[in-house]
């Protein structure tokens, strides 16, 4: 596992919250400061420390659980949320046909990554193809030619020549038709003017749908400022860091690079074709933290906001407010999963006309609503009933439907208002309700 150290102490940090008696402000003191220790020990740089710890501090004090969690974990799952925040936006390379360009210094692992690339989306089942642009370094053909007959992938290269463009522009020729082309370009010591002028050119021609900068970890927090510079003179829509194996100061390059908002897609974790590994940022802190439990312990905290939610809508309108707002809350919360769900479908209104065999139609209907009610204003959200004609046409535009979906919309909420104001009339039924609520362990009485 990369970053061995770093993971362990935030799990040993984990495990003083676990081991607690309970948690009061010394004992979060005391995990703060460990984070502290743990984060400066993997080399992320001192500010960002600072910020991260204070946040965490900040949060951990002021934050109420909500009901159903515990203040244990509570803490647990703010820790998780802030790490996972350094660490930048999630970014997926689509499996779809596409030119990817590799941008880098010298030695910080483009052409090795090349075949790791190359891999991946083969055995994904796409047709890869490379052409070897670095024609500073002889070398460089030779080591991506390799890395292409060992995966039996088409390559392009040309031996003697001396000019990027040209080599790229045959190599797109060349593997004209396949999914997906990777291109190699040269690294250089620095992020000198002419390496710049060079990758702009061969980008000219290559129009990668990705550009994609490959940093080396062991550059530390250095590898922040380099994905800024290179990201503002040549345009880079993501990064790979490499060497994440054996590095100590993984911390510093993924905390850094994270800070610049360049999505991370891919660490390389070896030398060998096959050591390329997705990186998603709550994936990857989870696994720092130790996932198994905290999977669960994740799941349960959406399920607590959710019934919280839930419950307080379910009151809401049992108490006779019922207006767009409300049924769009609702109309909303039914596509989640849990017991908010069913809590849900236990009120008058919309859910109960959901019979099975209708649900896909519903749901197709349901989320029509949502997007009609976007264009509408917040007075008519409130006041549905004022909704005049003319409005009808300017709300059906703003949501690329027809008007008579729009009157649809509000025959719907018109019936389930009065579904609802005959519910509760109805003592005995309304009774009835309440049980049922309170039976799913929602709490209805303070009403
Ligand atoms: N341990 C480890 N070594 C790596 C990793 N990625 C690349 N390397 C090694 O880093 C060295 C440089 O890799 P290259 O792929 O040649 O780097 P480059 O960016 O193409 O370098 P230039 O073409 O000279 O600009 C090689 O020895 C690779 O084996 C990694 O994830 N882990
Ligand atoms: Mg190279």
């Amino acid at each position: 596992m990369v970053l061995e150290k770093l993971g362990s102490s935030l799990r040993e940090a984990l495990r003083k919250i676990a081991g607690a008696s309970h948690v009061d402000e010394a004992l979060i003191k005391e995990i703060v400061r460990d984070i502290q220790r743990a984060l400066l020990q993997a080399d992320v740089n001192v500010e960002l420390v600072l910020r991260i710890t204070r946040r965490l501090e900040k949060r951990a004090f002021e934050e109420k659980p909500p009901s159903g969690m515990s203040p244990r974990e509570h803490v647990v799952r703010i820790i998780y949320e802030e790490l996972v925040k350094v660490l930048g936006n999630t970014h997926e390379l689509p499996l779809t046909k596409q030119r990817i360009l590799m941008v880098g210094l010298y030695g910080q692992g483009k052409t090795t990554t090349i075949g790791k690339l190359a891999r991946h989306f083969q055995k994904k089942g796409l047709g890869v193809g490379v052409v070897a642009a670095d024609t500073h370094r002889p070398a460089a053909y030779d080591q991506l030619k390799q890395l292409a007959d060992s995966i039996k992938v088409p390559f392009y290269g040309d031996r003697e020549g001396r000019d990027a463009v040209k080599v790229a522009k045959a190599g797109l020729k060349a593997l004209d038709g396949t999914d997906i082309v990777i291109v190699d370009s040269s690294g250089r010591h620095a992020l000198e003017a002419d390496l710049i002028a060079e990758i702009k050119a061969v980008a000219k021609v290559v129009q990668p749908n990705e550009t994609i900068l490959v940093l080396d970890a062991t550059t530390g927090q250095q590898a922040g400022p380099q994905a800024k510079a290179f990201h503002e003179a040549v345009g880079v829509t993501a990064v790979i860091v490499t060497k994440l194996d054996g590095s100590a100061k993984g911390g510093g390059a993924l905390s850094a690079v994270g800070e610049t908002k360049a999505p991370i897609v891919f660490i390389g974790v070896g030398e060998k074709i096959e050591d390329l590994e997705k990186f998603d940022p709550p994936r990857f802190i989870g696994g720092l933290l130790g996932m198994g439990d905290l999977e669960s312990l994740l799941e349960k905290a959406q399920e607590a906001i959710d019934a919280e939610r839930a419950e307080a809508l379910a009151k809401k309108v049992m108490s006779g407010k019922f207006t767009l707002h409300e049924m769009y809350e609702q109309i909303e919360m039914l596509g989640k999963m849990g017991p908010a769900q069913k809590l849900l479908r236990m009120l008058p209104g919309v859910a109960d006309r959901m019979k099975d065999g209708e649900l896909d139609d519903t749901q197709r209907k349901l989320r029509r609503f949502l997007v009609i009610m976007d264009s509408m204003t917040d007075s008519e959200m409130s006041d549905p009933r004022a909704v005049k004609s003319t409005h009808v046409s300017r709300i059906a535009r703003g949501a690329g439907v027809a008007p008579r979906d729009v009157k649809e919309l509000l025959k719907h909420y018109e019936m389930s208002r009065k579904a609802i104001k005959g519910f509760g009339g109805n003592r005995k039924m309304r009774k009835q309700l309440m049980k049922q609520l309170e039976a799913s362990g929602v709490n209805l009485s303070e009403q």
